[in-house]
């Protein structure tokens, strides 16, 4: 029988407009440069159910119910896109690389106030075992981040961009709160340097803490 190795899953957190989803692209282009079959995903979404939770939750239409009721829909979509997407390209060899997971929910509906008991017990309901493997924290100043959202978007600000300059500071802290936690799965990268940088940054934080794992490793 031929057993095949688990894939390896990668996170990017950080704040709005932080870089993930420019990094988490290159990434892909540099793993399977690498002969690395990868995934691209993302969070809130990823399945389509998921991707119907996330207009709503975007939309803040699950806003009026409370931080903990949001919580209580990013864990929904969490647990589909786990069991439908995440889970099965793991097990089939493939590495993951996912635009915002977990610390998401720790750092946005936390700081809302929802206890962390809570988001623990979610957590082990939507992740389980399951949980990333490296976790790439893309850290500026929020109004930075802002900025950056701002000049790339075309429409409105979602529901979670329009909360005020001390609520994106506190969501920071509590990114870099969870790293410094946590050191053995996240690395911290410093995201005001330019692009080409900050890329080859996760580069080497991929091959320095999963290099063993990929091809010829
Ligand atoms: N949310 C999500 C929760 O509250 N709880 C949860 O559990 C989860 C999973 C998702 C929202 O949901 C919330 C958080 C969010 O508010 P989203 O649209 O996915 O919404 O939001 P973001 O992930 O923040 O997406 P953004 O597109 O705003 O930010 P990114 O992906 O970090 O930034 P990116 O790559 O699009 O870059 C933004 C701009 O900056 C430029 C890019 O070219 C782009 O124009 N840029 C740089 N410019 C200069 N120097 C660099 N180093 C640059 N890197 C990128």
């Amino acid at each position: 029988m031929v057993v095949t190795a688990r894939g390896r899953f990668i996170t990017l957190e950080g704040g709005e407009g932080a870089g993930k989803s420019t990094h988490a692209r290159a990434l892909i282009r540099w793993l399977e440069s690498r002969g690395v079959d990868a995934v691209l995903t993302r969070e809130p979404g990823g399945t389509p159910h998921a991707e119907a939770l996330r207009t709503l939750l975007l939309e803040g239409l699950v806003a009026p119910f409370g931080a903990e009721a949001e919580a209580l829909v990013f864990a929904v979509a969490r647990a589909d896109h786990m069991n439908h997407v995440i889970r099965p390209a793991l097990a089939a060899g493939r590495w993951v690389v996912c635009d915002r997971f977990m610390d998401s929910t720790r750092a946005y509906q936390g700081t809302a106030g929802v206890p962390l008991e809570v988001l623990h017990r979610l957590d082990r309901l939507a992740v389980g075992d399951d949980r990333p493997d490296l976790t790439l924290v893309f850290d500026l100043p929020a109004a930075e981040g802002l900025a950056r959202a701002a000049r790339r978007r075309s429409g409105e600000t979602d529901r979670f961009e329009q909360d005020v300059a001390a609520v994106h500071e506190a969501r920071r802290r509590a990114f870099l709160e969870i790293a410094q936690s946590e050191p053995e799965r996240c690395v911290v990268l410093d995201a005001t340097r330019p692009v080409d940088e900050v890329s080859r940054a996760a580069e080497d934080a991929v091959a320095a803490r999963l290099g063993s794992a990929l091809p010829g490793g």
